[in-house]
């Protein structure tokens, strides 16, 4: 049977690879939503024939829709949009690869909807992580990581649903400053950290990988996703990017999942669960890489790290603060208004604020409203 695929984040680096997977697996895409990619999603809408479309961002709607007016698609805008999308029962699965605490909406939606989740955006666990897997288990509704590690950890886990897991043990690339220090973090460019030596990734991801604040995110997506507490997690710098993640049990039995460092393995798998079909990618060959290396990271100079664990231990609105700060400095960091290392300093300062309202939906905009004044007041 052919499965129907929504895809929120069509565009982006998740969105075009799973369209790879889509076609290579002959799977239905039923709807595609992009943030404001005109020329991309257009030439996805005449190659993969979805039924609805949204062009999130309003502004590109009008031209937008003129571009597809000969196509029978419905053209959808906004925020509405998207929930609309992600709660469309049509579909068996709906891929949420949408970046930033934009897509938590989204997500929340396709939950209620009662649709299962191929769960990519990192900030849909990160901020409203209580939230999310509160109403997936009310609704009965399964959520599939899409981030390899999560990947890993889900399937290192498949077929031991009755052990009792002591840890997880989260590998990192340790991105293109590993083994650097603080000194010499002080001057580098958005050019140079755009450079990650193993995945190829969208902007702020790649930004998230070089300051480590991408790991501190994955552990609190982990926390949520395994209920499992911060402290059984541990971070391990893996610079080869082939084993994607490991657990350990009660006899100190360590089971890991390996494979070629390629987002479309663990893409297609959320998206075929319990199958596993040929991926069009690359086969891993141990020999050749002779031999693969761990190391302990270094949270005193990635101090983005820091920030997260503190966060999620502190929990409630924290992550959310965390994540804010680091979404709008990502950005200024792009834009050259902040340096690389203002990034972490400034993400560990918004922790000062003091948060502990309940984690509801309103609070974390407020929330995430107050790390981004907060700042905005520093820079
Ligand atoms: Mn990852």
């Amino acid at each position: 049977m052919t499965k129907k695929i929504t895809i929120l984040g069509s565009t982006g680096s998740i969105g075009t690879q799973a369209l790879d997977v889509c076609k290579a697996s002959g799977f239905t895409v039923y709807a595609l939503a992009a943030n404001k990619s005109e020329q991309l999603l257009e030439s996805q809408t005449r190659a993969f024939h979805p039924r609805k479309v949204c062009i999130a961002d309003p502004t590109h709607y009008e031209s937008f829709k003129t571009r597809v007016a000969d196509l029978p698609v419905q053209v959808l805008t906004g925020l509405e949009g998207l929930c609309e999308l992600a709660a469309d029962t049509e579909a068996d699965i709906v891929l949420n690869s949408v970046i930033g605490m934009i897509g938590l909406r989204p997500t929340l939606a396709a939950i209620e909807a009662g649709n299962t989740l191929a769960l990519a955006n990192k900030e849909t666990l990160v901020t409203g992580g209580e939230l999310v897997m509160g109403l997936a288990k009310e609704k009965d509704v399964r959520i599939f990581p899409v981030d390899s590690e999560h990947s890993a950890i889900f399937q290192c886990l498949e077929g031991y649903r009755h052990c009792h897991l002591n840890k997880i043990l989260l590998t990192a690339s340790g991105g293109p400053f590993f083994g650097m220090t603080r000194e010499q973090l002080g001057d580098i460019t958005p050019e140079r950290a755009l450079k990650h030596p193993n995945w190829s990734m969208g902007a702020k991801i790649t930004i998230d990988s070089a300051t480590l604040m991408n790991k501190g995110l994955e552990v609190i997506e982990a926390v949520h996703l395994f209920g499992v507490r911060p402290d059984q997690i541990e971070v391990v710098v893996h610079r080869e990017s082939v084993v994607h993640s490991l657990v350990e049990f009660d006899d100190y039995s360590v089971i890991g999942q390996l494979g070629v460092p390629d987002m479309k393995i663990p893409i297609q798998y959320a998206l075929t669960y319990p199958e596993r079909t040929a991926c069009p990618t690359g086969r891993l060959s141990l020999a050749d890489y002779g031999k693969l290396t761990f190391a302990r990271p270094d949270p005193d100079t990635f101090i983005c790290l820091k920030a997260a664990l503190a966060a999620i231990t502190k929990g409630g609105l924290y992550p959310t603060l965390v994540n804010s700060a680091n979404e709008l400095l990502v950005q200024l960091f792009l834009e050259r208004k902040v340096t690389f290392l203002q990034i972490g300093d400034l993400v560990n300062e918004v922790l000062t604020l003091r948060d502990d309202r309940p984690v509801t939906l309103a609070n974390i905009l407020s929330a995430e409203q107050e790390a981004r004044e907060f700042v905005l007041s520093k820079v």
